[in-house]
């Protein structure tokens, strides 16, 4: 169980390192920026959808003011990390259309 979940989290991870990589972005920006973290706070979890309810800060780079809302997240484990009421700092991306999840770590 836990191998396989590493198997797809790298089948997962790889080809979006590669595309990255390969786009023609400024060279100072791709390398360097970090990933900008946003805080926000679990409100629920649905394992069955591959959604989670976050209470979120204001999400700049989005134009998104702070509110609650629903996420899909881009890896099913991320579900396994995080409980209802934790305080989290995550990305966001716009995935086909949908707010993903991209990374996600507990708030210290
Ligand atoms: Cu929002």
């Amino acid at each position: 169980m836990k191998f396989s979940t590493l198997v797809f989290a790298a089948a997962v991870a790889l080809p979006f390192a590669g595309a990255a990589m390969a786009q023609p972005a400024p060279a100072a920006a791709a390398a360097a920026a970090p990933v900008a973290l946003v805080a926000g706070e679990v409100k629920k979890i649905n394992k069955e959808t591959g959604k989670m309810t976050i209470k979120h800060g204001p999400l700049v780079s989005l134009d998104m003011p702070a509110m609650t809302m629903v996420f899909r997240v881009k890896d099913p484990a991320m579900l396994d990390q995080v409980k209802v009421g934790d305080k989290i700092n995550f990305a966001v991306e716009r995935a086909n259309g949908a707010m993903t999840v991209t990374q996600l770590e507990a708030a210290k």
